[in-house]
């Protein structure tokens, strides 16, 4: 079998790049070690920024979004009993966010390939990019037993934290940076109200609560939990007494509860590999980074990734030009580390670590106290929110 580019990974940042090449007449094929269904499975991100929908928007895919999706023009932060609202709109000149799930923007990128007849292979085992130091890579797999081979030109790899593109990489030729934090958050999907028309970002001695919702029917809660937690120590019961305690009374009071239907811990981590181009392997979305969910990046600089890769391939396609692809990690890396340090420092302000204490806990609040106070401040988290420039 012989393709342009070979993408490993179906999650959102394959199926992006995957629309955009059918779109430029470059042609794709999507290798998954799971099927749709099972990615359809996964609950991630919720919030898009600008960019993100102008990307979906340019891909076609963005109908849906536009119909069911959320603009949302600011979130509240709450502490020491008090709640205040960060305007995203004004403090940006009029930028928003959309709430949409990253699940419908899957669904909606999976349903588009389908009707583009482009090529994907589900439960491919054992998926491996070869000799993408040269000009001739390939990448093996296997199906029912039978080892395949798909000779390109180039292998994408949005195969996510776990996947093989970047453990293919010689121990000697990438740099990793990494922060693991001692927490996780627990998320639950329930079908109830939402306590609020926007984000609730809570900072409290017990530790951070995020009130976030998929709809106006149907509400996403997490708690920082420990990271000795189970799903199973935590009944629904338990879930939202610990969130109405992590939230001011006000809004604790308005919290419509029900049974959750989808329940689960996420390790929190900061990660990077440097650089993100190998000869013709080009690393992108988690494949590359993580990020703490707190800023809710971590899609959303896959998106910029797709980016600014898919400008490197339509330059080497259409206009012969390499330069696009030689700028891609630097350019990419500009963005991430940027998202990254931002991710890091919401997580750092609004989470309870071992040693925060009640120094480290009037620290964060005076900090929160300032940054909703001073419109510099507040200036500098919204533009970083809504997601800085590509
Ligand atoms: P993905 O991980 O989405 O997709 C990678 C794909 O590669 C998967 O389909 C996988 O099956 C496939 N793959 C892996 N190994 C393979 C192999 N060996 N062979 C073939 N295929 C292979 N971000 C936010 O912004 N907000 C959030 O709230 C949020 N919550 C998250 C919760 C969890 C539990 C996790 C893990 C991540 C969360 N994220 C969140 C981040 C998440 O949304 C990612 O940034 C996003 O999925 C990145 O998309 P991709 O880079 O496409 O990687
Ligand atoms: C979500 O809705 O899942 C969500 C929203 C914002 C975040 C993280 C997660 O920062």
């Amino acid at each position: 079998m012989r393709t342009q580019v070979a993408i490993i990974g179906s999650g959102p940042s394959g199926l992006l790049l995957g629309r955009l090449l059918t779109q430029a007449g470059i042609d794709s094929i999507i290798l998954d070690r799971v099927d749709a269904a099972y990615i359809l499975e996964r609950v991630r991100a919720g919030v898009l920024e600008e960019g993100t929908v102008r990307m979906l928007e340019e891909a076609g895919v963005a109908e849906r979004m536009r119909r069911e999706g959320l603009p949302h023009s600011g979130f509240d932060l709450t502490f020491d009993g008090r709640r205040h609202r960060i305007d995203l709109e004004s403090l940006t000149g009029g930028k928003k966010v959309m709430v949409y799930g990253q699940t419908e923007v899957t669904h909606d990128l999976l349903d588009q390939r389908a009707r583009d007849g482009a090529t994907s292979i589900y439960n491919a085992e054992d998926v491996q990019p070869h000799d993408f130091d040269g000009e001739k890579p390939y990448v093996t797999y296997r199906t029912d037993g039978v080892t395949h081979r798909i000779d390109c030109d180039f292998i994408i790899g949005c195969d996510g934290y776990h996947g093989p593109s970047r453990k293919a990489v010689p121990e000697n030729a990438i740099k990793l940076f990494e922060k693991v934090y001692p927490f996780g958050w627990l998320g639950i999907l329930a079908d109830v109200k939402p306590v609020s028309h926007e984000l609730i970002y809570a900072n409290h001695p017990r530790g951070f609560a995020l009130c976030s919702m998929r709809s106006l029917t149907r509400s996403r809660y997490y708690v920082q939990c420990s990271l000795d937690d189970k799903v199973e120590d935590w009944s629904d019961e338990r879930f939202w007494d610990e969130l109405r305690r992590r939230l001011p009374q006000e809004v604790a009071d308005g919290l419509t509860t029900g049974p959750s239907f989808e329940k689960s811990i996420a390790p929190l981590r900061s990660f990077v590999a440097e650089p993100m181009r190998f000869g013709r392997l080009f690393l992108v979305g988690d494949a590359a980074h993580i990020v703490p969910p707190t800023g809710a990046k971590g899609l959303n600089l896959a998106v910029s990734d797709v980016h600014y890769v898919m400008e490197g391939l339509r330059e080497h396609y259409l206009e012969k030009s390499e330069a696009a692809l030689d700028a891609y990690s630097t350019r990419a890396l500009a963005r991430v580390w940027k998202a990254v340090r931002f991710s890091w420092w919401m997580t750092t302000m609004m989470h309870r670590f071992d040693d925060t204490g009640p120094f480290g806990q009037r620290i964060q609040e005076a900090e929160l106290d300032y940054l909703v106070h001073s419109q510099a401040a507040s200036a500098s988290l919204a533009e970083n929110y809504v997601g800085l420039p590509y």
